[in-house]
């Protein structure tokens, strides 16, 4: 099924210069990239992109972390384009993500685990409003 979802490389591998390899691996599938913008991620936009982790131990450092330092925020668009990535991104934790994937090959910590993707498509819509306003 055609869709869209929400993909956002984050502050560490930005800062490690990993922008092009990351975003080679998306296009090497053959979908499409509808929006591509570099900037920072607003307090607002990390509570509302990660409401369902409030309250969690880790919660506090994940919105920290993820309004370090530019990101790039992109929505790709193709047959079961969630799906795709999901799989192109690897286990949430780097040492569980199979070489080969985005996680798995460049990162290594569960706290700059490189890639952020929609897990559904109702979760790339809102994700998509809220980064991008619809
Ligand atoms: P996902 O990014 O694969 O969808 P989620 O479970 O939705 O994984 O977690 C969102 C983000 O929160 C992860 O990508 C990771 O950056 C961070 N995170 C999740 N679980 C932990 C944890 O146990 N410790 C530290 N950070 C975590
Ligand atoms: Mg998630």
């Amino acid at each position: 099924m055609e869709q869209s979802t929400y993909i956002m490389i984050k502050p560490d591998a930005v800062a490690r210069g990993l922008i092009a390899p990351i975003i080679s691996r998306f296009e090497a599938t053959g979908l499409c990239i509808d929006r591509l913008e570099l900037g920072m991620v607003t307090r607002e936009q990390a509570e509302a992109n990660y409401a369902e982790h409030e309250g969690k131990p880790f919660y506090e450092s994940l919105i920290a972390y993820i309004t370090s330092g530019p990101v790039v925020k992109m929505v790709l668009s193709g047959p079961e384009a969630v799906l795709v990535c999901r799989k192109l991104m690897g286990a949430t934790n780097p040492l569980d993500a199979a070489p080969g994937t985005i996680r798995g090959d460049f990162g290594l910590t569960m706290e700059a685990n490189i890639v952020h993707g929609s897990d559904s498509p109702e979760s790339a819509k809102r994700e998509i409003e809220i980064f991008f306003g619809g």
